[in-house]
């Protein structure tokens, strides 16, 4: 594939990379965080979403680099901001893929990534679907508490989409959930039953919850209302780069 031959060339040819959602608190709007989501700009063709490339690279080996070049540069980055501004009370989440969960080397380039960057392993948090975890549950349990007792924050990513077994609530050490937009922008009546009952759940545990693609202001109040600290939508922002981050960091902190 023309592409997949491409694509194992753009991190040494520079074409790829990361632009910053910011997740906000919703009692305030105040910036908690960003996600870290990967772009590529093809020389031929231009930008190509992550949707098209990611499952081209998780078909191959390449996963691995891809997944570790966004963890390394998301410590990076986050580290030359605070260079900047001073220590941040800011956090960024990198995505996660089954194979690279899967891959014998992940500890290893995770250490290796936070001790290059010196980043904070609490400022970072790493983003993982059920379907992820799915793949390979007893692996995934060891890998997942090794990463856990490291000090990084797991987020169980895309909640209320797949065949949610609650269990991975408890079986796994997530610290966070986010509910995906599909169960947040429901339009039938069950919305508000199942969205209390996930935060008010989430919360019994401990856990912090992110509602994804907030639409419209009155969402967001009556999220809020229900117990959810955190918001990610174009509502908030939309993902933006490098220095616009650093603006928006300066402005508010
Ligand atoms: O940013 P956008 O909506 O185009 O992303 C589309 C999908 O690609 C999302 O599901 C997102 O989680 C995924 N994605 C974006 N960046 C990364 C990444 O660095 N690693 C992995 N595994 N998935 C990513
Ligand atoms: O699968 P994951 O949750 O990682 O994907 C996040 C994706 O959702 C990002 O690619 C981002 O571009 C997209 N996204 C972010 N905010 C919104 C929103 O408000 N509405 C919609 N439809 N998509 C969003
Ligand atoms: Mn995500
Ligand atoms: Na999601």
């Amino acid at each position: 594939l023309q592409i997949e031959t491409d694509l194992r060339r753009a991190i040494e040819r520079r074409e790829l990379s990361l632009v910053y959602q910011p997740i906000v608190r919703l009692q305030d709007a105040e910036i908690a965080g960003f996600e870290a989501l990967m772009r590529w700009d093809h020389p031929k063709r231009g930008n190509i979403s992550p949707a098209e490339f990611i499952p081209i690279a998780e078909a191959s080996d390449l996963i691995n680099q891809l997944g570790l070049f966004a963890f390394d540069k998301a410590a990076s980055d986050l580290m030359d901001w605070q260079m900047q501004t001073g220590d941040l009370p800011v956090f960024v989440s990198v995505n996660l893929s089954s194979a690279q969960l899967l891959n014998n080397e992940l500890y290893n380039d995770v250490r290796a990534a936070l001790a290059r960057t010196r980043c904070e392993p609490r400022k970072l948090k790493l983003e993982l679907t059920e379907s992820v975890v799915m793949e390979n549950p007893e692996q995934a349990r060891l890998i997942l508490s090794k990463l856990k007792d490291v000090g990084l924050g797991l987020a169980l990513d895309d909640f209320g989409t797949g065949h949610s077994s609650l269990s991975y609530l408890t079986r796994f050490p997530f610290d966070t959930i986010k509910i995906d937009k599909a169960l947040v922008c429901d339009g039938t009546d069950k919305r508000t039953v199942l969205l209390r009952s996930v935060i008010s759940m989430a919360r019994e545990l401990d856990m912090q919850v992110v509602a994804e693609g907030i639409e419209s202001e009155e969402d967001a109040v009556e999220l809020g209302n229900m117990g959810c600290e955190f918001g990610q939508s174009y509502l908030f922002g939309p993902p933006i780069g490098y220095d616009s981050v650093l603006r928006l960091l300066k402005e508010r902190f």
